[in-house]
């Protein structure tokens, strides 16, 4: 119908419409993110938000070292940078037990620090060092840790989602009680796969909490030209799974959000799904000038929204925190950074005779 219906208005005035259409709807999605979840978020303790703090300035540290080693040309291949987003991975995991899995995409490392994994591990992957997580072979998209219960890092958009609905089929077969969350972004969320898991993961109330990250681009495509229904929080509804649209740059809006996301799925309810409104600062990887936004709606964004600026406001104006003791965990921050930076910097890369190991090799050749 929708065809017969193009073909009588015309090509042209179809374009017309839809690129009405998606202006409207760029106002809307901005409006609806500036405002989300601010009245109903319950307060942090000093403790809380002092944890939160340290933990999204970890992130942007490591990530705005990373970017610089880039510059430096000590990273190769593809670099994908999560500044801006740190108050969904921080959130998260403050709602989420010890034993629970995290699987992302390619935009990973900040995931694999809130999981505990080591920052210099992380790095001298990164620079393809031997120490690193992959052994220097896997790089920014390719690296897991088991013991942390991180399992990756998947350059393929959205094969995470299956993956993640599988660790959470197990976790449902072994009843240990753990919990999958599974993020993805929104240009992910149009994949088919995505929708296959949700009803085997509904189907079989598996134990999996899907975290959208819309960050409103998926890599030059803004929500409005990619996306038909862009509240990705409904997009269980057909499949019966719950979803609720959370403001992703307050960490304490995430944790409460996720605390009754994990608690539904932990319990035997099935899936949940976390549309977090989030943004990211830098392009879409280290290669990307992001031409396809304007400068003042990042500046807007850095300078409104910062997830890691209201903590600090919060820890120096609520919390009687004052700026020397705010300086001293910057501090420490940075030297946990610098230490992984400079081990990555130097650290041997694998030897040639690593390059026939880890890696599964043709029979027939
Ligand atoms: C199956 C597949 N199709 C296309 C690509 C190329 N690609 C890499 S990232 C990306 C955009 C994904 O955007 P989104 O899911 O919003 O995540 P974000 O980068 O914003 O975190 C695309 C299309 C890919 N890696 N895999
Ligand atoms: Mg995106």
């Amino acid at each position: 119908m929708a065809a017969a219906a193009r073909k009588e208005t015309g090509a042209k005035s179809a374009t017309k419409a839809a690129s009405k259409a998606a202006a409207a709807s760029t106002a809307e999605e901005t409006a609806a993110q500036d405002h989300a979840g601010k009245p109903t978020v319950p307060d942090f303790a000093k403790d809380e938000d002092l944890h939160a703090y340290r933990q999204m300035l970890l992130v942007r540290r490591f990530e705005e070292k990373a970017g610089q080693l880039y510059g430096m040309g000590l990273i190769g291949g593809f670099c994908h940078l999560y500044i801006g987003q740190e108050a969904v991975v921080v959130g998260m995991r403050m709602a989420a037990q010890d034993g629970d899995q995290v699987i992302t995409g390619y935009r990973d490392h900040g995931h694999m620090l809130i999981c505990g994994m080591d920052p210099t591990g992380v790095m001298a992957e990164l620079t393809g060092r031997r120490s690193g997580y992959s052994k220097g072979k896997g790089g920014s998209m390719h690296m897991f840790s088991k013991e942390k219960n991180f399992y990756g890092g998947h350059g393929i958009v959205a094969a995470q989602v299956s993956l993640g609905t599988g660790i959470a089929f197990a976790n449902h077969l072994r009843e240990d009680g753990r919990v999958c969350v599974t993020y993805f972004g929104e240009g992910a969320a149009n994949q088919g796969q995505v929708y296959e898991s949700f009803n085997m993961a509904a189907l079989w109330k598996l134990p999996v909490v899907y975290v959208v990250e819309n960050n409103r681009y998926a890599m030059g495509t803004s929500v409005s030209r990619s996306t038909a229904q862009p509240d990705f929080s409904k997009r269980g509804v057909s499949f019966n799974i719950p979803g609720e649209q959370v403001d992703g740059m307050d960490v304490r809006a995430v944790r409460d959000a996720g605390s009754r996301a994990i608690d539904f799925a932990r319990s035997g309810h099935g899936p949940y799904i976390l549309e977090m409104l989030t943004y990211r600062y830098r392009g879409h990887s280290m290669s990307d000038p992001a031409k396809y936004r304007s400068r003042d709606e990042v500046a807007r964004m850095r300078e409104e929204r910062d997830p890691i600026e209201q903590v600090r406001r919060r820890l120096l104006d609520r919390h009687g925190v004052s700026e020397d003791e705010l300086k001293q965990v910057d501090a420490q921050v940075r030297e946990t950074i610098n230490r992984a930076a400079e081990f990555a910097s130097h650290d041997p890369e694998p030897d040639p005779s690593e390059l026939w190991t880890d890696v599964l090799l043709d029979a027939r050749a």
